[in-house]
C-alpha cells in the first residue's frame, strides 16, 4: 500500500514512521509512505501558504493554491491517483469500520490542515473526503494522520506478524465488541487472581467466558453513566 502525507511539518513524522512496526513494514516494501512538504508548492519570495479569512474571524486559513498544486502533483506522480483524505475536525468520524474501508485501498493521500483549516475550494477542486479522529480540536492534522496510518497499516497483510491478532482486536469482526480483560503471569498479583477458567485448559469454556466478558465490557462502555463524569464502576 502507498500513502502520501502532505503536510507543512514533515519533521513531525520522523520518529513515528521509523518506529518498529511501520519502520519494518517500510523496509520490507509492504508499505510505501512518503512525506511531501506543502510549502514546496507555495509561490512568491515568502512561500506563503496561509492567509486571513474573508469576512473576518480569528486565525489563518490554508490558501487553496499550494494545497491543490501539492495534491495534484502527488497524484500525477504515480498510479493509481489514490483516494484523497483531508484531515479536519468537521470530517467523517474515524472508527474501525472506516479504518477497514481505507485499508482496502491501494493508495491514500492524506492532507494535513493547520491553522483554522482549508479554504473550502480545496475540497471542491480535488475529489476529497474529510476525516476527523474525534470530537475535539487538534492544532493540526498531523497527529490525526499518524492515527490513521497506524490503524490502517496494521490491517495491511504482512505488517503485523500475526494476522489473527488484528481479527481479534476490539471493534473488529461482525459484532464490533471491545475485548474483555486479559491476564499474563504471575497467577497472583497483589492478592488479585487470574480467573480460574483461563487456567482450566478448557478451550470451549474459555471462548465462552471471553465472549461474555466482551459483551459486558461493550455494554458498560456504551451505557450512559447515571451521574456526570467518566468514572463508572460495575456493580459487584
Ligand atoms: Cl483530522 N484535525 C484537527 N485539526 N483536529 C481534529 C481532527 C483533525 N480530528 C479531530 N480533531
Amino acid at each position: 500500500m502507498r500513502i502520501d502525507i502532505l503536510t507543512l511539518f514533515p519533521g513531525m513524522f520522523s520518529g513515528f514512521l521509523d518506529g518498529s512496526l511501520l519502520g519494518a513494514a517500510r523496509t520490507a516494501g509492504i508499505l510505501d509512505i512518503r512525506l511531501v512538504d506543502i510549502r514546496d508548492f507555495a509561490e512568491g519570495p515568502h512561500r506563503q501558504v496561509d492567509d486571513r479569512p474573508f469576512g473576518g474571524g480569528p486565525g489563518m486559513l490554508l490558501m487553496p493554491g499550494p494545497v491543490v498544486s501539492c495534491i495534484e502533483a502527488v497524484q500525477q506522480a504515480a498510479r493509481p491517483a489514490g483516494r484523497v483524505l483531508m484531515l479536519t475536525p468537521g470530517g467523517r468520524r474515524l472508527d474501525q469500520a472506516v479504518v477497514e474501508e481505507l485499508a482496502a485501498e491501494q493508495r491514500l493521500v492524506l492532507v494535513c490542515g493547520r491553522y483554522e483549516g482549508f479554504d473550502a475550494r480545496v475540497k471542491e477542486t480535488v475529489a476529497a473526503d474529510e476525516i476527523s479522529i474525534g470530537d475535539y480540536v487538534l492544532s493540526g492534522g498531523e497527529v490525526a494522520a499518524m492515527v490513521i496510518v497506524d490503524a490502517v497499516a496494521r490491517l495491511v497483510p504482512g505488517v503485523l506478524g500475526d494476522e489473527e491478532s488484528a481479527r481479534q482486536d476490539s471493534f473488529s469482526g461482525a459484532d464490533r465488541l471491545v475485548e474483555g480483560p486479559q491476564y499474563t503471569r504471575p497467577r497472583e498479583f497483589r492478592g488479585l487472581h487470574v480467573p480460574e477458567v483461563l487456567l482450566s485448559g478448557d478451550h470451549r469454556r474459555i471462548a465462552a467466558w471471553r465472549q461474555e466478558q466482551a459483551v459486558e465490557a461493550t455494554r458498560r462502555r456504551t451505557t450512559v453513566p447515571p451521574t456526570p463524569g467518566l468514572a463508572r464502576r460495575s456493580t459487584p
